[in-house]
Parts: C-alpha cells; structure tokens; sequence
C-alpha cells in the first residue's frame, strides 16, 4: 500500500474508523470499546502511514509484521484491516458470532491480515522477538511491530522478553506502548502503578520515545525515528485517552470492556459527526 503522508487524511480516517468501531461493538452486543477508541489514531498511523503491507497479498513475505499484544482491542485492528481491504467491511457485523473469524481476541488468520492470536497479556513480546530473529536469520528486512499496554506491563513475561530484545539488539522491533493509565479493574495508579516505562524500557536496552498517543503529526514523527534508529530496538510509550472522542467515555475504566447500548451509541455518534 502507498503511504498516506497527509496527517489530515490520517486523523479523518481515525474518525471514520471510530464510528465503525463503535456501531461494531453495539451490534455485537459486548466487546471493548475504551482501549480501541483511545488507540486508533496510532493503528490508523500504523497501517496507512508507517508499516509495509499489502492487503492483496498478505501472504507476502517481506511484509512488515503486526502483533496486537493486548489482543482485547482487536475491534481497533478488525476496523483498520477492513478500510484496509483485507475483508469485506460487511464482516464487521459478524463481530464474536460463532463462526466468525472476528472473535473477541484475534485468532490467526493471515489471509485477512490477523497475524497471530492473541490475548493472554504478555505473549506478544516475545511472539515480536521470535518474529525479529527469523528475519534476521533470514537475511529479510522486514519490521516487526507489536503493540502493548500498560495494563499489559504488569506481565513478567513482557518484561522477560524486552530483556532479550534489548540483549540481543532487535533494531528490526519497534514497540508501541497505550499507556492510558487504566485497566480492567480501575486506574493503574490504584492497582499497581508501573511507571517509569521509559526508565525500565532503558534499563532493558531499549531505545524510547514519548508522545501524546493522540497527536497524530507526533505518532508519524515518532514511527520515523523509530525506523531510523539502529542497534536497539525501539519503544514508542504513548499517552493516550482511554475513549478518546466521545465525552461520556473518556477516561472512564467503566468503558475498558463495555459496548455501547443504543443511547450511549447514538451519543457517540453525534459527536463523531456519524449520524
Ligand atoms: C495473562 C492475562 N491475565 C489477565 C487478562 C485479563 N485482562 C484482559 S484486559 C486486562 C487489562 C489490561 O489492561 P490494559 O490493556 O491497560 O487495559 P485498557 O487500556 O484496554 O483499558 C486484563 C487484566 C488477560 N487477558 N491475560
């Protein structure tokens, strides 16, 4: 796919997207709505603007590779991979039906762009760095990115894992962090707070940057630093807002891993511009 270098476009197609999103998960009925919402201007940069794919061709091997860590905001990726044209739009509705590949956790299916399943918070670090090493064994130049959470950094498996990449120098890793300071049961700060992120990540011999997760010309200036950095891989840690664009959702731990019902829906809506 071409590049979409105007951050205009960008934040537009992060607007379409967060209405999909949300008539998605009031259809389906359940789902988590906070997480997407908040990350979808960096999936949207992600897909459109920094990483190397082709929906036509998912099988290619020089593709640049995607792992959604914190696999319960999948209806993020599900939205991106649609507007992508990995599978028909229609699909969408079909979100956790039985039989549906669009469960409520990614489970593999490359043809349609879902690299690896995911959910068990933890995994996808190391699933990146096993990702990493194979191009490197391969002499292939594709990166792999992977996404995470600070929920998520409450895993010692992450933490296991950045050890190794940072040991081993991945420079072919770029990792994105959502920190939106909530998680399932409330706010990090009240549960188990996991700051510094950018000092552990250091110590670990990563690379780091932060931004504000919601500023899009600041996640498209951030992806091309981390692609230019050699030696070590490479940590993105974003501040976003959990719900980002709808008032009624923002910041709330209530919406981590609610749908919106039909009043909550048509406000969401409104704000976004979607009726
Ligand atoms: C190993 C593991 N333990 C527990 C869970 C249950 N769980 C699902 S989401 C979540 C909270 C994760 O926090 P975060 O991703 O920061 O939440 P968000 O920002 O989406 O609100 C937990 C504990 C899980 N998926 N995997």
């Amino acid at each position: 796919m071409q590049p979409i270098q105007d951050p205009e476009k960008l934040k537009e197609i992060a607007r379409l997207l967060r209405i999909d999103c949300l008539k998605m998960l009031h259809q389906a009925g359940c789902g988590h709505t906070g997480g997407p919402l908040g990350m979808m201007d960096l999936m949207v940069a992600l897909y459109f603007y920094a990483m190397r794919h082709d929906p036509k061709n998912p099988h290619w091997e020089d593709r640049d590779r995607f792992i959604l860590a914190n696999g319960h905001t999948c209806p993020a990726l599900y939205v991106v991979l649609a507007y992508a044209g990995y599978f028909p739009k229609e699909e969408l509705q079909h979100l956790r039906q039985l039989g549906s590949p669009l469960q409520g956790h990614p489970k593999r299916k490359v043809e349609w762009g879902i690299e690896m399943s995911t959910g068990s918070l933890g995994q996808g670090m190391s699933i990146g760095n096993g990702l990493a090493m194979a191009a490197r064994l391969d002499a292939r130049d594709f990166i792999t990115y992977s996404f995470h959470s600070d929920g998520e950094a409450q895993e010692g498996m992450l933490w296991e894992a950045a050890m190794t990449a940072g040991y081993r120098g991945l420079d072919n890793r770029i990792g994105i962090l959502d920190d939106n300071g909530i998680q399932i049961d409330g706010y990090n700060k009240d549960i188990k707070d996991v700051s510094p992120l950018k000092e552990k990540f250091e110590a670990f011999g990563w690379l780091t940057r932060s931004i504000d997760g919601n500023d899009m010309e600041a996640i498209m200036a951030a992806l091309d630093w981390a692609r230019l950095r050699e030696g070590k891989p490479k940590m993105i840690l974003a501040k976003t807002i959990l719900g980002k664009g709808v008032s009624i959702f923002e910041n709330l731990p209530k919406y981590h891993g609610v749908a919106p019902n039909d009043e909550e829906l048509a406000i969401a809506l409104k704000e976004l511009g979607g009726l």
